[in-house]
């Protein structure tokens, strides 16, 4: 049986190795100069979603992975909409390491339908993205370390719904972030972690909203959660 708290150390570690590694590409990637790219991320589903942190990077270094355990910062915003704290994270790993650019695109929730646009200059040539799917427990929007558009024509790409794994899947409104994006009745909601819903599990596909709580249907999706346009300026 896992302790509470393992799944963060081994996250720690995780993120640790990938600065390393990050570290030891940098030389590589600043001499093949450094690119303006366009970034357009649009939300395809009845779900709010916080604004994206971003990260370029080299195929050394990565946000999260699949069937690994999240990092404090994917989990920080999965479960609570904790935008700055992954920004932090990915800016002490990526930016300090030299390899490339990350940041926030935009300051606002993306409704459903909605877009946003947002701008990076890096020299490295791949693109990762985490975008909390607001009225869930710990669902995120995931790109996953995608090759950056080498020539002028416009890159598309479909970012899959993921479950962080570290707070079980309650959908009760009670235990969703206290944002008015999921008509939360008055008092409903925290922006804290129960340690009571602790998953401890890994990063794997979100299955949807499955009916288990008292959260509405229209925040279920199926298939793709958002589409990004990348383009080279
Ligand atoms: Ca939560
Ligand atoms: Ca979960």
């Amino acid at each position: 049986m896992k302790k509470l708290g393992t799944p963060l150390k081994i996250a720690a570690a995780v993120m640790a190795a990938a600065l390393a590694l990050a570290t030891a590409a940098s030389g590589a990637a600043a001499s093949g100069g450094e690119v303006t790219y366009e970034a357009t991320l649009t939300n395809t589903t009845g779900n709010y979603l916080t604004p994206p942190n971003f990260a370029a990077h080299t195929k050394d270094a990565s946000l999260f992975q699949v069937n690994r355990p999240a990092s404090p910062g994917v989990q920080a915003v999965a479960e609570n909409g904790g935008v700055p704290v992954l920004a932090a994270e990915i800016a002490g790993a990526v930016d300090a390491a030299g390899i490339g650019d990350s940041g926030i695109g935009g300051d606002a929730p993306i409704p459903p339908g909605g877009s946003v646009t947002f701008e990076f200059t890096t020299s490295a040539d791949r693109l990762s993205i985490v975008s909390m799917l607001i009225c869930t427990n710990d669902g995120f929007a995931g790109l996953d370390s995608k090759a950056l558009p080498k020539g002028h024509a416009a890159k598309q790409y479909r970012l899959q719904g993921y479950d962080a794994g570290t707070e079980i899947n309650t959908e009760r409104r009670a235990d969703l972030v206290p944002a008015p994006f999921c008509q939360l009745g008055s008092g409903l909601g925290t922006g804290e972690s129960n340690p009571a819903l602790a998953e401890n599990s890994v990063v794997r596909r979100h299955q949807g909203i499955q009916g288990v709580g008292d959260l509405e249907d229209k925040f279920d999706w199926s298939g793709p959660v958002a589409e990004l346009t990348v383009t080279r300026k």
